[in-house]
């Protein structure tokens, strides 16, 4: 059992007064290119990573869920009926919890028992690593392995999904949660959320490493101005609707985009939707070039991509834009690009190993002389999707 978890079990006992019978881990995810692309029909590229939520568990005989969360000791106990649909307060991680379990219950799973459930995750806070997604799959592990539910992977996805968008009140997309569902050790996803049609795609990155910059920026009013993105974008496809038929921005290749822009009236709108064209358009060039092992080209298309997301999309701020735009010129960097979200959280840099170090004192240099505080430094280590790690030993 991994050192993590018997501390965990240790902590279990202390609360519950019982042994746990089960322990799981979800990884959080980095996305190398794709952003903003998921809900608008596009494709994305994302990993699962070694960091995540561990949890341990087990069966209760009567209806209730009691979970304790490490991270988040301030809350203490959280109570609920396994079958109650009403949300907790604002800021209780147990929402994501009864999401999770409102949305099992929609696809017809039915829960005839509560559990107990001890998690402690090393995301770090509020960085776009999605520690939300991670802890609703972990959910959805949970779910599947105590109730024995037979229900295909796909399904605690999109629960794990309609948890955000239903009972959190974030629209996000699926990549996410499929990151960390589909994940798998050394590859990354490439996935159009059109058909949903996906590929394990190989990253061997030869020499070089992927670096996560952490901006360390507390993310305000993040959900409120990523819903605003998802209805701007949206309205973009309704004035193009008047002479294409689409359903989503991710089904234009740019000529057709830029041949029928002028229906789009507002500039902001129309720079919002010419992100998500041209970003489905790099992801599938990225993709290519990581199969055919050009990493120089793969680089610059990062480089292009948090342009687009700086000025098109304006979803970046001075801390990211701080940090990819320094990651870029140093000798040894491919190219760099904030990642998830936006509005503060992580960016990422493909790099030389021998170049790490440097990165690390020149981007921490610069960005606490303009920032006026310290950003963090992780290599990203590309690892399995959420899963039962296995019983826990008597
Ligand atoms: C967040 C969302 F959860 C994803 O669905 C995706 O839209 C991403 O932001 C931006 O690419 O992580």
């Amino acid at each position: 059992m991994p050192e993590k978890n018997a501390k965990l079990v240790q902590v279990f006992i202390d609360q519950f007064k019982e042994r746990p019978t089960d322990q799981f881990f979800s990884p959080g995810r980095i996305n190398l290119i794709g952003e903003h692309t998921d809900y608008n029909g596009g494709h994305v590229f994302p990993a699962a990573i070694t960091i995540g939520t561990y949890g341990v568990a087990r069966l209760r005989d009567d209806m209730l869920v009691k979970l304790y969360s490490l991270n988040f000791p301030d809350q203490g106990v959280i109570t609920f009926d396994v079958n109650d649909e009403t949300k907790l307060s604002h800021g209780s991680w147990g929402n994501f919890v009864k999401g999770v379990l409102q949305a099992l219950r929609g696809y017809g799973n039915v829960f005839n028992q509560g559990f107990e459930l001890v998690i402690e995750g090393n995301i770090p806070n509020a960085s776009g690593l999605s520690s939300s997604a991670s802890l609703e799959l972990l959910i959805g592990v949970v779910a599947q392995k105590l109730y024995r539910l037979k229900v295909p992977r796909l399904q605690l996805v999109a629960s794990g999904q309609r948890a955000e968008n239903d009972f959190v009140g974030v629209n996000t997309g699926i990549m996410d949660q499929f990151a960390i569902g589909f994940g798998e050790k050394a590859h990354a996803i490439y996935l159009d959320t059109n058909t949903m049609i996906y590929d394990m795609v190989p990253v061997d990155l030869g020499d070089n490493v992927i670096v996560i910059m952490n901006t360390n920026k507390r993310r305000e009013l993040a959900d409120s101005k990523y819903n605003e993105r998802v209805k701007e974008t949206q309205e973009a496809v309704y004035e193009l609707q008047q002479s294409l038929p689409i359903q989503s921005l991710g089904q234009l290749a740019s000529d057709t985009f830029e041949a029928n822009a002028h229906l789009i009236k507002n500039d902001t709108i129309l720079r919002r939707a010419r992100h998500a064209v041209t970003e489905n358009e790099r992801t599938q060039l990225a993709v290519e070039s990581l199969r055919a092992n050009d990493l120089v080209k793969f680089g610059e298309l990062l480089n292009a991509s948090h342009d687009s997301l700086k000025n098109d999309y304006e979803v970046t701020g001075i801390e990211l834009d701080t940090l990819a735009e320094t990651a870029q010129k140093i000798p040894g960097v491919l190219g760099a690009r904030m990642t998830g979200a936006g509005f503060g959280g992580c960016a990422i840099a493909l790099v030389n190993r021998q170049a790490v170090d440097d990165l690390k004192t020149k981007v921490g240099q610069i960005y606490e002389e303009t920032i006026g505080y310290a950003p963090s430094f992780y290599v990203a280590d590309i690892g399995p999707g959420a899963h039962w790690i296995g019983e826990v030993k008597k």
